[in-house]
Order: C-alpha cells, then structure tokens, then sequence
C-alpha cells in the first residue's frame, strides 16, 4: 500500500488529524490496535476549551456536540468548611467551555471517517516504523500484521497518535528523545452513574481528599475521588464510594447529589510527562503519544486537539505550498501549549489535592493559594484563560 500519511492510533487525535487532512486533499492510512467497538468502549475526557470547540466546528464534526453538549460559562472550587466560588471564564473572558464526553467525540469522529471512507485497518499488531530518521534518501513506511498477514505501508510522514504505550515514541532512538516525568502519590477514581448533575463542573479540596462533579448530560453524572495508589476498582463498592463523595462536598452540595448503581468504575494514576522532541525525521507524535498530564485540568484531550492543529496546518502548508516552515518548527510550537497546559494541570493538582507527605507549613501555603484565587480577580482570570483554553499560536 502506499499513501501521503500513515497515522498510528484511531484515538482523538488519530481521527481528527485524519479528517483534517482530508479535507485538505492529503490522502492518510490510520492503523489500529484495538477493535473499533473497544475504542468506543473507553470513558475518558469531559471538558472541551474553546479551541477544541472551534476546531471540531471548522471541520464540520459538531453538530451533534451543539445539540448535545453543554457549554458552561465556569468551574466551580469549594473546600472544607468554607464558601465555594466560581472560576467564571464568560465573565472574565467572553469565553465558554463545552462539556461533551470523549466518547461521544470518538463516535462522532468515527461516523466521518465512515462517510468520507477513511481506511483504519483495525486489530492489526507488531507495527513498526522503518527508515522515519530523515536520513537523505530514506523511504519511509510502516509494517504490520493483520489478520496473520504482513503488510507494508510507504508513505511520505508518520503521525504517531498512538498513545502513552504506543510504539511511535519509542521509535526514537533515546539518545534523541529527552523525557520528564512526575508522578503523584495517588489515583483518580472515576463513576458514571444516571443521576442528576450538579449545576457546574464542582473541584473539592477536603481534608479526605479530592473529589469532583462533572457532567455529561441533564441525567448523566461523572464523579471522581482521590484515592491511594494501591487501592483497586474492588476496593470501592458503591455503597463505600457514595457516603465518601459526598462527605468530602459542602453539605448543601452533598445534600443535591442523588445516588444510584455506578455504571462504570475505572482508577486512573495521576502523571505529568512530555518527551521532548515531538518531531523526528518523517515522525510526528500527536496527543497522549507525546505527553500525559493529570487530568485535574481537563487538558489531555485538549492537548490532542492542539497538536492535531498545528501538525495539519503544517502538513497543508507542505502539500499546498511546498513550504516545510511549519512542519520545521512544529515541535517547538507544540511543545509551548503542552508546557503550558502541564504548567497548569501541575498547579491545580497541588492546589485541589492532598498529598501524604504534605508539611504542616505546606498544608497553610496550600490553604492560602486557596484564599487567595478566591478573592483575586486577576488570579481568576489567569487561571480562567488557561482553562478554557490558550489560543493557538497564528502564523502568517
Ligand atoms: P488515545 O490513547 O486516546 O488513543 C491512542 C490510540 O492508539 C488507541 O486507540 C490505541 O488503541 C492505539 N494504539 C496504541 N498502540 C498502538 C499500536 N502499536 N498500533 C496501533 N494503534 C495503537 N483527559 C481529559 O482531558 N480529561 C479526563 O478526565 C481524562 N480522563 C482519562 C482517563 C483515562 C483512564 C485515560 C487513560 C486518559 C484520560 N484522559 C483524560 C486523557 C485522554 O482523554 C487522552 O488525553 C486522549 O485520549 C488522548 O488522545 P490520543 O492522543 O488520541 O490517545
Ligand atoms: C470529566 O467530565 O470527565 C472531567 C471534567 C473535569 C476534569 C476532568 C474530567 O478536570
């Protein structure tokens, strides 16, 4: 086979960046590991930035987003004992963000590469990129297995949308690669359950921990709590998750938050990561395969969203122009939103969570940063155009 573009990953970003790239006339391949009902399965992200918004309007995936979705005008912090206070990014900014579930993005972005016959080669295994280092001369392509057939696929660049365990990262010969990493001393559990949401996305800083109320439609509620490291789904029956969800929100908030059978459970650990080059040779990495942060800021899918942007405008100007400006700065460009979205998933992370090794001082500095975002409008505001998301970088 061969084709302009072979992207690794039918995540978030795989689809988007290959519905992009059709749009502009750039012919893409998009290899799978999983099956596609699996890929559907996962229940992940929430909060869409403004950005992410737009994108997904310029390139007609969101009509079923404005009908079902949920703009919200802020988030909404509360911690023990004292009153909550908005984050209100309309007020501050004249910018909303939307609330529509991941899943439903991947639906959505699926029943276009339907339409418009994308190729994704689903369940395929052993892929592997040859000749991607931009030596002179080079050939790239990715070889694969599927159905217990090796195949070969040439092409001209890799997007590799495959996620932290993916191979594209790990192609990258490591004296090139230079990779940061934290990780938190505890998880997030996750619910959904079919019950009523409270009226704003609501982060809690209690003495037991984090917790947190989002949304996925007028009867569709997704909570998390903070959690050990060591502890497991099983760990958590519903009648142990809900009396601890609602001791750590305000009383009159707890007394609103209806219960009822969770139906799906999942502990995600919390990092921040980023390997650093985000280019290499015919090699672009997009999304998770570059970079996780926790998702106390609601900023994985988000970043996804960004570097699909950038990495398609780049390309278009390749193919359309013959211009490799923007494919040559591409990684420095999206490193600069990724830093500072890992900036700020880093600060809310400290801000919202409590940590096991936290001094007595560190506890009174955490409690002050607290009081200090409640009663300052320019703290606010600073931490409103970061959540709703940093405007793209434009070129000329
Ligand atoms: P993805 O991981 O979504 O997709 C990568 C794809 O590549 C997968 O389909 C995988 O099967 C495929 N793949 C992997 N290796 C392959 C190979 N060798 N060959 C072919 N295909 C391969 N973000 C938020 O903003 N808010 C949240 O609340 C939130 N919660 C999360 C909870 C969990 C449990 C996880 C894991 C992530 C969460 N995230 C959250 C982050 C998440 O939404 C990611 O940022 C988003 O899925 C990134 O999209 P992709 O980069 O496309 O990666
Ligand atoms: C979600 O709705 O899943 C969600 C919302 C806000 C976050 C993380 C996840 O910070």
């Amino acid at each position: 086979m061969k084709t302009q573009v072979v992207i690794i990953g039918s995540g978030p970003a795989g689809l988007l960046l290959s519905e992009i790239l059709h749009r502009h006339g750039i012919e893409s391949v998009v290899l799978e590991r999983s099956a596609r009902e699996h890929v559907l399965s996962r229940i992940r992200a929430g909060v869409l930035e403004s950005t992410t918004v737009d994108v997904l309007r310029e390139n007609g995936l969101a009509a079923r987003m404005d009908a079902e979705g949920h703009p919200h005008d802020g988030m909404r912090i509360a911690w023990a004992g004292r009153d909550s206070f908005m984050v209100d990014t309309q007020a501050t900014l004249g910018r909303r963000f939307m609330v529509y579930g991941q899943t439903s993005i991947q639906e959505d972005l699926y029943a276009a590469a339907d339409r418009r016959g994308q190729p994704v080669l689903t369940e395929v295994a052993d892929v592997v990129l040859h000749e991607h280092d931009g030596a002179p001369g080079a050939k790239p392509c990715v070889t694969f297995v599927q159905g217990g057939e090796k195949r070969r696929i040439d092409c001209e660049f890799i997007a590799g949308c495959d996620g932290f365990h993916g191979v594209s990262r790990r192609s990258i010969p490591e004296s090139v690669r230079k990779e940061y990493e934290k990780v938190y001393p505890f998880g997030w559990l996750g619910v959904m359950a079919r019950v009523k949401p409270l009226p704003d996305i609501t982060y809690v800083n209690h003495p037991r921990g984090f917790a947190l109320a989002s949304y996925r439609n007028e009867k569709l509620s997704r909570f998390y709590i903070q959690v050990a490291l060591e502890d497991k789904v099983e760990d958590w029956p519903d009648d142990r998750f809900w009396p601890e969800l609602k001791a750590r929100f305000p009383a009159e908030m707890a007394a609103a938050i209806e219960e009822d059978a969770t139906i799906e459970k999942s502990i995600a650990p919390l990092r921040s990561f980023v390997s650093e080059p985000m280019r290499y040779g015919a090699l672009f990495l997009c999304g998770d395969a570059a970079h996780i942060v926790p998702p106390t800021g609601a900023k994985g899918l988000n970043l996804a969203v960004s570097d699909v942007f950038y990495l398609s405008r780049a390309l278009a100007r390749w193919y359309g122009q013959g211009k490799p400006d923007l494919l040559d700065s591409y990684s420095a460009m999206a490193l600069r939103r990724v830093w500072s979205s890992v900036r700020t998933s880093w600060y809310l992370t400290n801000l919202l969570h409590r940590f096991p090794h936290f001094s007595e001082f560190d506890q009174k500095a955490q409690e002050y940063e607290l009081d200090y975002l409640k009663n300052s409008r320019f703290a606010q505001a600073a931490l409103a155009e970061q959540y709703a998301g940093l405007a793209y970088e434009k070129v000329d």
